[in-house]
């Protein structure tokens, strides 16, 4: 039986591409198609979610490249992190070894994969050709003004001993995003990239981002968190006017409390002279922030006025209030804010309602008891003089003139803290010189390369004295390097910059490429980082073109794909713990890589999750195998002696009824052309698993075209060139093989696309199946429906203009759309 070895075939067309370049290049391509996989860490291990990733890209970049687009598809590797020097302690190495090992082991695989891509433009972030630039562009941020040292209060996990993000720390009980130790704080200076300065714009850009998935724009604008308010002065005591920060200005009549953060300039000022005020400000700092209660503070002596109604109102410092939030000083209304009312309470501060539900809202004014529980909703106006009768929003609106106040919007979104205390990463170029404070490490000594590592219970850097002690570049006195390293999410904010010109060795990119290349047209990869990573690059991004490294390049993605799960065959996340992995390595022994491609690729949409299934993948396998034997038949001068029912007669493939020969072999050209045209639609809408489906079609039209009669061998060659060309970008060795077989000149991977231009009627034919009125009502009835209209926008909102055209006049016909998925779920359901 005929069939292909995938062992044999793979490693030769992976050979054959590398010998014609296929995949490289050139520098002086204007504005290529840039189709991007986030870049892996270097973990060693391949698996299914990588593949799947990957997969994606690769058969988009190989689409593009066979429609005649300049295609840069790049790979790299996020080599810097934790779990490298976990590795090293573990095996008793060191991180570069193990990262390298871990680095030549995956590209390995990616090759076995048929992955291509311009290995010329490979990146490496834990190489010092990568890393200087992180520490370069740290001194153009700082020259910029986005550098701050600043002493916060930092999550820090007792595991790893480091300190981690805001993002790194996952869920209320707080646990270290890579090892689920719950997490402590402390308070230390840290690096921070002042991203907060670009809070608005990150923000208002996302609503231009519409190649982005909702979810994801959504959970940025969640994350940086606008709050519109207002900042009103409040005279306290003989220390002057402090500004307040409020979201609801119309609660201001309520005010019976005033309170300031320990960090307050004015509760430092009032530390002073107050020992209770001092004892508990340094209680406060030293605290972890969450061992405190919402009622503690303390009462300081000293009363503020409140413009509204002119009452003085005491003063007291409580840690509830944030240094760093607003202006880090608030008014406390007990009738309207959760934490007001338990601090109220335990302090016996009085309550004093001004807001009462409306007229039209669920909640009963006579039902609100504010002595017992805060009523948080907007509602009308009380208790607030010449006010009373205003709506909350009313308000809001008014007393921002009435009491002398400024609009002001404010972000929950944080500096963003880079200082990490591990050596695996890029050393942060600063000097702290006793007299000179922190001085930058002058170009000419970059990059500040890692000393050796060793094995020590700390950071390593720490230990490595004789790398630690400099002289000073200002003063030439001893001096000490900074021993922090930076976050590794600073590495991946800029890599798909470095792409652009990965050897440059005067920049960290050259400008007028990366701003003719950028933005990326086609990034894929995981949900995981629909915050941090994607964040930081949008930020990295504007700063770089700010800084005039970039021409005009606001956003570095425009259209961002999520690619769902791969699942366990039991449906459950694939894991190790779980053992339902599947490892890619096993799949491509066994069955190849284009099966496995095949098969994730069919199994669905990219963004939807799919469980892993044998039947799927001996499916996939199948196909290949058949699409395959078919081919080689034919080029064989067998395929054409199917049938014995040559000449003239009617052939039935189940469907439709054939007339003459000719019109056989018209009805299946134009199928050829209609599945090329649709194939290369859902290519180009990422719906990689109809195209597939496309391609599944035309060749078993063939198959039936040979049985039913004696083929017209031009047509049938051009179905099978056809078919080899669409399946090529999923399955590319199997392309070649098929390619070769069928045509023999040069790759099918720069092969042309077929031609997608539809036949005439293509547009309406292709949404149609014949069928009978009677199977149409059949369908209405299982839905339910009666309108036929409602049917297809329920499916095919798109679709919806020629189909139902076509449904009205036609009394034999059933809109495919019917036929689809989602309409046979329907069904079912009814
Ligand atoms: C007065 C007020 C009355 C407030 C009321 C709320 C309800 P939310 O609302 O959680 O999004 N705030 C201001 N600065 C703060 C700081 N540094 N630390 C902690 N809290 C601070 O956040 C806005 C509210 O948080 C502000 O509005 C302020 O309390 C408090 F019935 O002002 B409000
Ligand atoms: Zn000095």
């Amino acid at each position: 039986e005929r069939a292909f070895d995938h062992g044999e075939v793979e490693p030769r067309w992976q050979a054959a591409w590398d010998e014609a370049d296929v995949f490289r290049i050139d520098d002086d391509a204007t504005d290529p198609e840039y189709v991007l996989a986030m870049f892996p860490y270097t973990s060693g291990q391949l698996h299914m979610g990588h593949v799947r990733n990957y997969t994606i890209t690769d058969a988009f970049a190989r689409f593009e490249r066979m429609r005649g687009e300049d295609v840069l598809h790049p790979m790299g590797w996020d080599s810097f992190g934790l779990p490298a020097e976990n590795a090293a302690e573990e095996r008793d190495t060191n991180p570069r070894d193990w990262t390298m090992q871990c680095i030549d082991q995956m590209r390995d695989q990616f090759v076995e994969m048929g992955f291509g891509y311009d290995w010329e433009r490979e990146v490496t972030t834990c190489e010092p050709e990568y890393y200087q630039w992180n520490q370069w562009l740290f001194k153009q941020f700082r020259a910029a003004g986005l550098v701050e040292r600043q002493g916060a209060e930092l999550n820090w996990c007792p595991s790893c001993e480091t300190v981690l993000a805001d993002e790194q720390v996952e869920g209320e009980d707080e646990l270290c995003w890579r090892c689920d130790t719950p997490i402590d704080h402390r308070e230390m200076d840290q690096w921070f990239l002042t991203i907060t300065d670009y809070a608005e714009e990150l923000l208002e850009a996302l609503d231009g981002l519409d190649g982005w998935p909702n979810n994801v724009r959504e959970m940025q604008r969640n994350w940086i968190g606008q709050q519109e308010g207002a900042s009103v002065a409040f005279e306290v005591g003989d220390y002057g006017a402090v500004d307040i920060f409020t979201t609801r200005l119309d609660t201001i009549h309520g005010a019976t409390y005033f309170s300031l953060a320990p960090g307050h300039p004015v509760a430092q000022q009032i530390a002073e002279d107050n020992d209770e005020v001092a004892e508990y400000v340094e209680m406060a700092e030293q605290a972890d922030e969450d061992d405190l209660e919402v009622t503690s503070g303390v009462f300081t002596g000293e009363y503020a006025t409140n413009p509204a109604t002119g009452e003085e109102i005491p003063v007291y410092v409580a840690d509830y209030v944030l240094t760093d939030v607003g202006t880090g000083a608030l008014y406390a209304v007990p009738a309207h804010d959760d934490r007001d009312h338990e601090f109220a309470q335990y302090h016996d501060i009085d309550i004093q309602q001004v807001v009462e539900p409306s007229d039209d809202a669920d909640a009963d004014p006579d039902d609100v008891d504010v002595q017992e529980a805060a009523y948080t909703e907007d509602g009308v106006l009380v208790n607030s003089g010449e006010f009373d009768g205003l709506t909350s929003a009313e308000a809001r609106e008014e007393f921002v003139e009435v009491f002398d106040g400024e609009h002001r919007t404010e972000y929950n979104l944080r500096d963003w803290g880079i200082s990490r205390q591990r050596y695996w990463g890029t050393p942060i170029p600063m000097i702290h010189c006793e007299d000179c404070g922190y001085v930058e490490v002058p170009d000419e000594d970059l990059p500040v390369e890692l000393p050796e590592f060793v094995h020590t219970t700390g950071n390593p850097l720490d230990a490595a004295e004789e790398w630690k002690h400099v002289d000073c570049p200002d003063c030439g006195a001893d001096a000490v390097r900074e021993t922090d390293t930076m976050d590794t999410f600073v590495d991946s904010s800029w890599y798909f910059l470095r792409y652009v010109s990965p050897d440059l060795e005067d920049a960290p990119f050259d400008t007028e490429r990366a701003s003719d290349w950028l933005p990326v047209d086609r990034y894929v990869g995981g949900i995981e980082h629909a915050v941090m990573h994607l964040l930081y690059a949008r930020f990295f991004t504007k700063v770089v073109d700010d800084v005039d490294l970039l021409d005009g390049v606001r956003e570095p993605f425009v259209n961002l794909t999520n690619q769902g799960m791969v699942l366990g065959e039991n449906g459950n996340k694939m894991s190790k713990s779980k053992g339902n992995g599947v490892s890619p390595q096993r799949i491509i022994e066994e069955y190849g890589a284009d099966t496995a491609r095949l098969f994730i690729m069919e199994a669905a949409q990219p963004e939807k999750e799919f469980a892993w299934s044998p039947e799927g993948v001996q499916s996939a396998h199948s196909f290949l195998q058949n699409i395959y034997r078919l081919t080689g038949e034919f080029a064989d001068g067998e395929a054409l002696r199917a049938s014995d029912n040559a000449s003239g007669g009617t052939a039935s493939d189940g469907e439709i009824t054939f007339g003459s020969e000719g019109e056989i072999a018209d009805y299946v050209a134009r199928e050829i052309d209609a599945t090329a045209a649709r194939a290369t639609e859902e290519y180009e809408k990422f719906r990689f698993n109809h195209a597939l489906q496309a391609v599944r079609e035309l060749v078993s039209l063939l198959r039936r075209y040979r049985e039913a009669t004696d083929p017209d061998a031009e047509t049938f060659e051009r179905g099978l060139v056809t078919a080899a060309k669409l399946l090529a970008p999923v399955a590319p060795h199997v392309g070649e093989e098929l390619w070769e077989q069928l045509e023999s000149d040069g790759l099918v991977a720069e092969a042309a696309w077929p031609n997608a231009d539809a036949p005439a009627d293509y547009d309406i034919e292709r949404r149609l199946v014949e069928n009978t009125r009677e199977d149409v009502r059949d369908i209405v009835d299982t839905v339910g429906i009666e309108d036929p209209e409602t049917i297809t926008l329920a499916v095919a909102p798109e679709w919806k203009h020629d189909v139902v055209a076509i449904a009205r006049e036609a009394d034999n016909v059933v809109p495919a759309v019917m036929q689809n998925e989602e309409l046979q779920q329907y069904g079912e359901a009814a």
